[in-house]
């Protein structure tokens, strides 16, 4: 019989970083984790193996409304987290339908079904500081216009606002979340942190001789993804549901983060740097800082791990992953 204490929860993009980092948090706070995954010709569950066999884990895609109609029917979730996405900013000039599709109309998708099948789930949508692209004023907090500069980001847009409308048109305990880059040992290889740690490990190991990047004038608001789920969960567990900032309100380079990277297995970055004009991209989004005043106050929400602790812990990680 099915225990009705315990909560429940579903995350889609469970086989992701923050999918990951999630299921591990909700099922320390004693929920049983239902995890969407799309069908893959390959087994993609590396990040979740660990924790694996305490997971439900369904086939469904964002792409597919009867899919999340179904997985919502079937298991009665009491929260759902909306993590998928393609979420590679890069790949969005490439592929600019497929992600309208997915990290747009993916999120429409999943709140009719929500909607459908039980109006009191609680909602968390994976909304981004690429929303603000060009910004429109420094820091960037929950009243900052939005300007995105990639489809990513316009797509991240319509994501947060159908999540507003949802709530207000249907009453829906919906919540978007502006989260700032976070990033952990678990980052996809594409994205400009885990490039970089990974190739200061494998260069120390003398595997690899040189990383090649785009624009290293960039400035970022990089925190730890292990302290921003922490965020997340924090807004479903509010009476309200509202919108909020989650950063760590400091900003650094993609030059400094090649520093840190460098500096941490001992190596000087200018020796193994090359700018390649392949990585840089049609629009760029310069610099990025957050204001998550309203999460401290509100969520009571801080993070622990700053920059520095964040790329070293990056670096040892790489460094390990490679000599094992
Ligand atoms: P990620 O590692 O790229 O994970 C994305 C997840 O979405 C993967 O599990 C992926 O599945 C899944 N997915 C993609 N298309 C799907 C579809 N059509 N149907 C179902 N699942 C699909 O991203 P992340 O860094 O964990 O980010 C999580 C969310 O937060 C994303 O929405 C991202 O846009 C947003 N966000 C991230 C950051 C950040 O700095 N990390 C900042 C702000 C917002 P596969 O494994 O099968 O590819
Ligand atoms: O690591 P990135 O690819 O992350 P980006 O574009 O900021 O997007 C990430 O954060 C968003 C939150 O703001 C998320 F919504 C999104 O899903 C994703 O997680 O690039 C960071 C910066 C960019 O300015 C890019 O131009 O690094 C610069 N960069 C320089 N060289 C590079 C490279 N980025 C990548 N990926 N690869 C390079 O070689």
């Amino acid at each position: 019989m099915e225990d009705v204490l315990t909560p429940k929860a579903l995350i889609t993009g469970i086989t992701g970083q923050d999918g990951s980092y999630l299921a591990e948090l909700l099922l320390a706070e004693g929920y049983d984790v239902v995890g969407l995954m799309r069908r893959s010709s390959t087994v993609n569950i590396e990040r979740i193996s660990h924790i694996q066999d305490r997971l439900t884990l369904v086939s469904g895609d964002l792409m597919d409304e009867v899919s999340l109609i179904n997985v919502l029917r079937d298991h009665r979730p009491r929260e759902v987290y909306n993590l998928a996405a393609q979420s590679f900013v890069q790949a969005s000039w490439s592929q600019p339908v497929l992600t309208g599709e997915t990290t747009a109309l993916g999120v429409t998708r999943l709140l009719d079904a929500i909607r459908i099948v039980d109006p009191t789930i609680r909602f968390y949508q994976a909304s981004s500081s690429e929303m603000f692209g060009r910004v429109r004023s420094v820091p960037q907090n929950e009243l900052t216009s939005f300007y995105p500069r990639s489809p990513y980001g316009v797509a991240k847009v319509y994501g947060h606002w159908i999540t507003v409308n949802y709530r207000e048109s249907y009453g829906l305990h919906a919540s978007s979340g502006i989260l700032f880059n976070h990033e952990s040992p678990r980052r996809g290889l594409e994205f400009v942190t885990r490039k970089v740690t990974h190739a200061a490990a494998a260069i120390k190991a003398g595997r690899q001789r040189e990383v090649r990047l785009g624009n290293l004038d960039a400035q970022r608001d990089w925190g730890y993804a292990g302290d921003y789920v922490r965020a997340m969960w924090a807004m479903l567990q509010r009476d309200t549901p509202d919108d909020f900032v989650v950063a760590t309100g400091e900003t650094h380079s993609v030059r400094e983060l090649c520093e840190v990277a460098f500096a941490a297995v001992g190596l000087a970055w200018e020796n193994h740097v090359v700018v390649d004009p392949a990585f840089l991209r049609p629009a760029e989004v310069d610099l990025l800082i957050g204001d998550a005043t309203k999460a401290h106050r509100e969520l009571d929400w801080k993070c622990d791990v700053d920059f520095y602790g964040l790329i070293e812990m990056m670096v040892a990680a790489d460094v390990h992953a490679l000599q094992r």
